[in-house]
């Protein structure tokens, strides 16, 4: 039996923080359940009682441990199974530039990015046209955002200091969606975001998992 279930979406950058994080882990023990957000089974009285506010990513254990939202899904991994994507208790010092990093990406990053992902890629699916005006006051919000990651990335390798974390693998789902809809440029203009999102995507576990997912969505749309 697999340590875990993962219930989540194909497609749902909140889902593909989750596998990241497992993938970063060198962790397979865990089954993946696929939900359509399309047909509203995240929805489902069963997923109601795993996810109050009917969403995914889910995680459920064997004994009855539930567990939802992606970040705190993500730490929780880490910290049970030991990935090194966490600065060590010890350092409270490294702790806290960690919870800064990552309040900084979950406020400023996301929410805009995710904005744009909702107008530019998802409304497609529900034959939606995007709110042009929504997605320029968003694009507005990730060039600032990234104007000031540029000038901290100066300073250090990667977002929460000089070692890769959790808080690097939040960013790799939305970013990637900012490049499929046409917003690449925003990373590669700037230099030094340019130079964390080459080291954040050749490591060889998310460099695996973006290669096959790509194929994945490839092949499904033959
Ligand atoms: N803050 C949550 C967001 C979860 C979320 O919005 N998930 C999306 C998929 S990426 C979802 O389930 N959307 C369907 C819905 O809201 O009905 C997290 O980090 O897990």
């Amino acid at each position: 039996m697999p340590a875990f279930t993962l219930y989540g979406s194909r497609g749902s950058t909140n889902t593909d923080r989750v596998r990241l994080t497992l993938a970063e882990g060198g962790f397979t023990d865990y089954e993946l359940v696929l939900l359509s957000l399309q047909k509203g089974e995240q929805k489902s009285e069963q997923n109601m009682k795993r996810h109050p506010w009917g969403k995914v990513p889910v995680i459920t254990f064997p004994e009855g441990f539930t567990l939802y939202e992606s970040r705190a899904i993500c730490s929780y991994l880490a910290r049970k199974y030991s990935f090194p994507l966490l600065p060590p208790d010890c350092d409270v010092e490294a702790a806290a530039l960690f919870d800064e990093a990552q309040s900084a990406e979950m406020l400023y990053f996301t929410e805009p990015a995710s904005r744009i992902a909702f107008e530019k890629f998802a409304k497609k699916f529900m034959g939606l046209p995007p709110d042009e005006a929504v997605v320029s006051d968003a694009l507005r919000s990730v060039e600032m955002y990234f104007d000031i990651a540029e000038r901290l990335l100066h300073h250090k390798k990667y977002m929460a200091g000089d070692n890769f974390t959790l808080t690097d693998i939040y960013y790799i789902p939305l970013i990637q969606r900012l490049f499929a809809c046409g917003y690449g440029y925003i990373i590669i203009s700037r230099k030094a975001v340019s130079a964390w999102w080459d080291r954040c995507k050749s490591r060889p576990a998310i460099r695996r998992m973006l290669a096959a997912d790509k194929e994945a969505a490839a092949a499904a749309s033959r």
